[in-house]
């Protein structure tokens, strides 16, 4: 039973920091996840807690680039399958996504972990899990590079939620189009990815979701132009320009 009262002003925050808590108690986070979580709130506190229009623009050229991919793929790792395994499921289901396990701090033991929560989250298929099928992926030295032939090996967009800047880099030099969610828009993920959410993924996993489904009616060419339009470093330094503003409203406060 959670110990944090609702009425608690950072009832929020709190709460999603003890999903990652019992994630680890329970075996899908690595220790290191911890305080990965806690360097993405103080960016969030940053942020001032919400979607800014600048996520929100890359939620829409990241819905535009799933609908037109051949093959695309979500890959989960302790942190993500910990704070949002629905989310990841619903996206999966209708933007047709694979789902792979792709760990970091690799262990058999965790992966089965997250495997377990996926599928208990109503994903019928996952990836990352069966030996035969693994290869390496390029230009990578960590336990990333381990990858499914039949997912991200072969995928033209791979969404990495919470990633390290070193697959990202390498997935780009595979030919890959890169999608991810950080809330430092200052990290080497974000400046290498093609399209970098920065928000935090608990809100807007489900916004693309949703991004996802509204614009499944639109043709090709206009989803096309929606992506042609967005350009991630200049939404980057938009981000940035969000953050100061907010920083520059809550000196005026104090
Ligand atoms: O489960 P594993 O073994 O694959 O390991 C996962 C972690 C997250 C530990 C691993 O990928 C890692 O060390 O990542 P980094 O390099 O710490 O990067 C994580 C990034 O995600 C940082 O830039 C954080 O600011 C950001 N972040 C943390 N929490 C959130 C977030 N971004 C969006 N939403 C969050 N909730």
């Amino acid at each position: 039973m959670s110990l944090i009262p609702k009425s608690h002003p950072r009832a929020k925050s709190l709460f999603i920091r003890e999903k990652l808590v019992v994630g680890f108690e329970n075996g899908l986070v690595a220790k290191e996840g911890l305080l990965a979580h806690g360097r993405g709130e103080a960016f969030d506190y940053l942020l001032g807690e919400k979607t800014r229009k600048a996520a929100k623009k890359a939620i829409k050229a990241a819905a535009a680039q799933i609908l037109l991919a051949n093959s695309p793929i979500i890959s989960v790792n302790g942190n993500i399958a910990a704070l949002c395994p629905k989310e990841i499921v619903k996206l999966a289901n209708i933007s047709k996504a694979k789902i792979e396990v792709n760990l970091f701090y690799s262990s058999e033991k965790r992966k089965q972990c997250i495997v377990k929560v996926l599928k208990k989250s109503g994903a019928k298929e996952i990836l990352g899990i069966n030996r035969n099928s693994s290869i390496k992926l390029p230009g990578l030295d960590s336990a990333r590079r381990i990858v499914d032939k039949n997912g991200i090996f072969t995928a033209d967009v791979v969404i990495v939620p919470l990633e390290d800047g070193d697959r990202t880099m390498a997935l780009r030099k595979a030919g890959k189009k890169v999608i991810t969610f950080d809330l430092n828009p200052l990290s080497r993920t974000s400046q290498t990815a093609n399209i970098t959410i920065v928000d935090n993924v608990t809100r807007a996993m489900d916004l693309l979701t949703l991004s996802c489904k509204k614009l499944s009616k639109r043709n090709k060419k206009i989803l096309k132009e929606i992506m042609d339009e967005f350009n991630n470093k200049k939404n980057l330094s938009d981000s940035i320009i969000e953050i100061r503003d907010h920083l520059t409203r809550r000196s005026h406060i104090a």
